[in-house]
């Protein structure tokens, strides 16, 4: 196979425009550089022509660019060798979306999806030396509203005419995104010669696998497949290595291979995540032909529903073993997907895995994500929810909208399924729940385009993959498709409904797969997208990064409930990350408690697109709310938790390692200034896999006379130290009389390249916050409580010195000014 790339430098400009182009943007008529893989925003930015659509309201500034015409072009050599090849064909891995393609002036085919690569032959069509390609992206939004005139408004939310597209659903904006609907070649692009055989779709499946032996069975497609061929097969990783050749007799070769011992992969928490690679190499004499190879681990996963009192259960069991899935849903962390470097990916998932995080959920209004993310799921043990690209509405029914879909689903089964972090097929997100909350008297499958869901999508995973359970929608469920009693929940009585967080307790759903509160995004990152003077919570330009109807409203009504509303900026910004934070970890805490009767709690969201106040608890400059460090504690292993229930105070301990945990607990009630109420400690023992009530008090430990300035702290300590801690208060923050506690910071010596930062406490601190002015540093932890007369010792990664940093440091915790 040889190849001709055509990544780098093109041009662009608009075409078919109106003569009144503003004079501001007059350079869009003459051709301008542009970089591929790209989109036409990022082109005009770097130009100079239009402004950071994300900084301030330049959102609005910008909306032009989706109502023209570009058209992208570069020259390329080809030399007299390369067209000998019996094969030529342009290679476009993604094209945003409505594309037309001209080589050398002649057309070459069209595009309409974004989601899909495409091939079109180009034999004809190349000459030796220089050639041209042209592609003509029409507006995505004209072509949707054409569709949307012809066939009818469907019941969608927000911009209903987007579901004609098969496009990002959520760059036609959302409630955290904005409005910015992008054009371009938005994936790698090439030209690819061949004359013999070449090998593509690799799969490896897991077919049996016990202590002793795996059966993986692999199989491969030929294309061009003229005669019989031999293929070498080589699967190596974990110190396995196995080399075995066979004869390909048709275009498809297919064939089981044991395993001895193998190692298993396993999720985030239970275990490695050995990988394996299966090269497949068609070879003739000595020459290769074409070669392939896929990556894969190998794992059983299967979905148990068993009938149980509540319903029925909804349980991802990876090898055999139930797993509790831990984790968030995950968007498209940028408007312009191609400038996302593979650090973004690195370091969201990262973070994601050290707040032991066992999955995440690829929501179906953004894309099927890159490759970097999932064969990063798949080294860091996170599995992967992946919906289909439909959200929140009904779905054209028409024949060539089915056609897309089908050509799509293919596609994109076959990219993904050897990877093992690959857990779920899910339909589509909330469109049934929509379409049956508004119109209660309907079935799901009375809604339009349901056949996607119940028939084409099932179909095609099954046939072309049949290693993953396929679920019909996020959320669905017999009966109700939101029910709690069985199937996966979505949980937006709370925060979208103005209902407050302890809702949450109320709520037995069996699998939630979404559930989130608002917080704005760190300060640094209003920063970096503000002017000091709109630095105020009702700013209209704060407001404009809240694209939540009443979004900013409810930060309000929520922060009112349990803090002390702060006019000062940067206070509202601390207070409202804290509500966030404790509302998932009610949540959080609730449902693991429940195991396994829930068996899942993935909020909403984990990372952001632009600078904005969303449900996210990582920003857009990656920089980690306070809830992103309450979810390394409410999603530790072993988790302590205290719960009221009615008159009386539970001290749960849910334990989500395969061995049993045993300890001693301490459960003591403190005051703030230091005074030790009473102390209980006993020794108990977590049984693996399972949660459970440690200890009862039938009587509350603290009165109601008490409850302002006392607590209880419970802890669980073994031979590790102190597995977990946890604290439990009888009224609201707003209401307790903290003291000033005296806070004092100071590095230790430093050992190896990080510094360490102990903090002490006279009195009872809540919610510390450190803040190193200056510096992004990385903290091991932080908006954290400590008790009277006691120290913490804080990890700060940096390559800055102490020295350097001891005068930047700013220690502040809750407290009540009296
Ligand atoms: C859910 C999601 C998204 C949305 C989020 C917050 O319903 O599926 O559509 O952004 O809630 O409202």
């Amino acid at each position: 196979m040889k190849w001709i790339d055509l990544n780098g430098q093109w041009f662009v400009k608009a075409i078919n425009v109106r003569k009144d182009v503003p004079k501001k943007y007059v350079r869009i008529l003459e051709w301008i550089p542009a970089t591929v893989p790209g989109t036409i925003h990022t082109d005009l930015l770097a130009n100079g022509i239009i402004p950071d659509p994300f900084y301030r309201m330049n959102e609005n500034e910008v909306q032009w660019i989706e109502n023209y015409q570009w058209l992208y072009r570069r020259e390329f050599e080809v030399d007299a060798e390369f067209l000998k090849e019996r094969n030529i064909i342009l290679h476009a891995e993604g094209l945003d979306t409505y594309a037309s393609i001209a080589v050398n002036g002649k057309i070459v085919g069209a595009a309409e999806n974004m989601f899909v690569e495409h091939r079109f032959d180009l034999k004809k069509h190349l000459v030796a030396g220089a050639n041209t390609i042209e592609i003509v992206f029409d507006s995505p939004v004209k072509r949707s509203k054409q569709l949307e005139k012809k066939h009818g408004a469907l019941q969608v939310a927000l911009e209903s005419h987007r579901v004609y597209v098969r496009k990002a659903q959520y760059l036609f904006s959302w409630d955290w995104g904005p409005k910015l609907t992008t054009s371009g070649i938005w994936r790698a692009i090439s030209i690819e010669a061949s004359t013999g055989p070449v090998l593509r779709n690799p799969f490896v499946k897991t077919v049996e696998v016990n202590k002793k032996f795996a059966v993986i069975e692999l199989s491969i497609e030929i294309e061009n497949f003229q005669k019989p061929i031999s293929i070498c097969v080589k699967v190596e990783g974990d110190g396995f290595s196995h080399e075995v050749e066979k004869k390909a007799l048709s275009p498809h070769l297919r064939f089981d291979l044991k395993i001895d011992q193998p190692n298993v992969w396993w999720p985030n928490g239970y275990g490695g995540q050995p990988l394996y690679t299966a090269t497949f190499t068609a070879k003739q004499n000595d020459d290769v032909l074409s070669q392939c190879s896929a990556t894969f681990g190998i794992r059983t996963i299967t979905l148990v529903q068993e009938k149980d009192d509540e319903g029925k259960s909804f349980i991802i069991e990876v090898n055999g073993v139930k797993i509790f899935c831990k984790g968030a849903d995950w968007i498209p962390s940028d408007n312009f997907i191609p400038r996302i470097p593979d650090s973004t990916y690195e370091r969201l998932l990262t973070m994601a895995c050290d707040a032991h995080m066992n999955m995440l959920r690829v929501w179906g209004g953004g894309i099927y994500e890159q490759e970097i993310f999932y064969s990063l799921c798949d080294k860091l043990g996170l599995l992967v929810w992946q919906d289909f690209m439909f959200a929140c509405g009904e779905y054209p029914q028409t024949s060539w909208f089915q056609k897309l879909v089908s050509d799509e689903t293919q596609k994109v089964v076959t990219r993904l399924r050897n990877h093992p972090s690959l857990a779920v097929w899910c339909g589509n997100n909330e469109c049934e729940w929509l379409f049956c909350t508004e119109n209660p008297d309907k079935t799901p499958d009375d809604m339009t385009g349901s056949i996607i869901f119940r028939e084409l999508l099932p179909t095609i995973v099954k046939q072309l993959d049949g290693t993953r359970p396929y679920w019909r929608s996020s959320p669905f469920g017999v009966g109700f498709p939101n029910n709690e009693s069985n199937g996966t929940h979505h949980q937006w009585h709370v925060w979208s409904f103005w209902k407050d967080y302890k809702e949450y307790e109320n709520v037995n759903a069996r699998f939630v797969s979404e559930f989130g509160f608002q917080a704005p995004a760190n300060i640094k990152t209003w920063e970096e997208t503000t002017l000091p003077e709109d630095r105020f919570p009702q700013h209209p330009v704060i407001e404009h990064h809240n694209k939540q109807v009443e979004g900013q409203e409810r930060l309000y009504r929520f922060q009112s409930a349990h803090y002390n509303v702060a006019a000062d900026f940067k206070e509202f910004v601390y207070l409202g990350q804290l509500v966030q934070a404790n509302a998932l970890k009610t949540a959080v805490e609730h449902w693991r408690r429940r195991k396994f009767k829930t068996a899942g709690s993935i909020f909403w969201q984990l990372n952001d697109c632009w600078p904005v106040s969303s449900w996210s608890v990582i920003d857009s400059s990656l920089r980690p709310k306070a809830s992103y460090f309450y979810a390394r504690r409410f999603f530790a292993d072993v988790l302590v938790s205290i719960k009221k229930n009615g008159d009386t105070l539970e001290v749960w301990g849910t334990n989500d390692r395969l061995q049993r945990v045993s300890g001693t607990l301490h459960v003591r009630v403190l005051s703030f200034k230091g005074e030790k109420i009473s102390n209980l400690s006993k020794e108990v023992v977590l049984k693996s896999n399972s949660s459970g009530i440690l200890q009862k008090f039938y009587e509350m430990p603290v009165s109601d006379e008490n409850k302002y300035d006392r607590y209880v702290v419970a802890q669980l300590v073994s031979d590790e130290g102190i597995i977990s801690e946890n604290r439990f208060f009888f009224t609201e923050p707003k209401h307790l009389l903290l003291p000033l506690p005296q806070l004092f910071a100071k590095f230790d010596a430093p050992k190896d390249s990080s510094l360490h930062l102990i903090i002490q406490s006279a009195f009872f601190a809540k919610d510390i916050r450190i803040e190193i002015d200056g510096y992004d540093m990385e903290l091991s932890d932080n908006y954290f409580d400590l008790d009277a007369g006691t120290s913490r010792s804080i990890v700060c990664s940096s390559k800055a010195k102490a020295f350097d940093v001891e005068k930047k440091i700013k220690i502040s915790s809750l407290h009540t000014i009296k």
